[in-house]
């Protein structure tokens, strides 16, 4: 219901029209599959204030010059928290990354309808989340259609083998195996290599938070992860040299 009223009043703040108009005057969003296959083991960087499980994870005063280190760095995404209630994140935030970084951006966020893709796209976003425990089969299914024709791409969220299955059906591209538990918070580092075998081929393996160093980043390239998602262990090291190093 939180998530519902946010929505309502920023509806009113901005219309779909206008949303549209916006989104028209900026460049093509760029092919996040693309940049995300081509690496060994791509890192998608999280720019992440704060967390449910762990609260204030670091002071972040400048989003966009932490999006810029990663960008050196070497990350090929990166993901900016949107959310404000649980992750102090705000649309802000994703303003002042697009402004000062070329690679894909990832809007994280809990998308659950056109308009927050419209939205993310209007912000200059490249890839949206969408949770499939978080969304009927109907309504994942509208919002990847959604996102493809606005030439962007979904990074659909799956936590077991019968939400991949969810995700295939729907025609998603990029599957993330997220190993935190959305009820009980906490990460199973061996979500990953029970889940991913369920995903054809042909669609990418993103591994999904509890990264802690490039030790876990190797071990899920072994387990066949084309991209790595990491908020916290980057928030506060910075470097994505960390994560992929070694
Ligand atoms: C990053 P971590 O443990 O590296 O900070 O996790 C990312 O996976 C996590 O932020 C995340 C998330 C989400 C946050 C994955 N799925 C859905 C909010 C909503």
């Amino acid at each position: 219901a939180g998530v519902r009223e946010d929505l309502a009043v920023r509806e009113q703040a901005t219309s779909m029209d206008a949303l549209k108009e916006r989104a028209s005057r900026l460049p093509s969003a760029i092919d996040a599959y693309q940049r995300l296959a081509r690496d060994e083991v791509a890192v998608i960087a999280e720019v992440k204030r704060s967390s449910p499980s762990k609260g204030d994870l670091a002071e972040i005063t400048d989003p966009a010059s932490l999006a810029t280190e990663y960008e050196a760095g070497g990350a090929s995404v990166i993901s900016v928290l949107t959310e404000q209630r649980r992750f102090g994140g705000s649309l802000t935030d994703l303003d002042a990354v697009r402004a000062k970084v070329d690679i894909p951006i990832l809007r994280k966020d809990f998308i659950v309808t056109p308009y927050q893709v419209w939205e993310a796209r209007a912000h200059g976003a490249d890839v949206v989340l969408l949770i499939v425990a978080a969304l009927e089969q109907m309504a994942l299914e509208g919002l990847i259609e959604r996102v493809h024709s606005l030439g962007m791409t979904a990074l659909v969220e799956v936590h077991d083998t019968d939400e991949v299955a969810r995700a295939v059906d729907a025609g998603a591209r990029v599957v993330g195996v997220n190993a935190r538990n959305l009820k009980t918070l906490e990460v199973d580092r061996h979500t990953f290599a029970r889940v991913a075998p369920a995903i054809p081929d042909g669609i990418l393996r993103v591994a999904e938070s509890g990264i802690r160093d490039s030790h876990d980043v190797v071990e899920y390239a072994r387990l066949g992860a084309d991209a790595v998602l990491v908020g916290e262990a980057l928030v506060k090291d910075r470097d994505p040299r960390t994560a992929v190093a070694e």
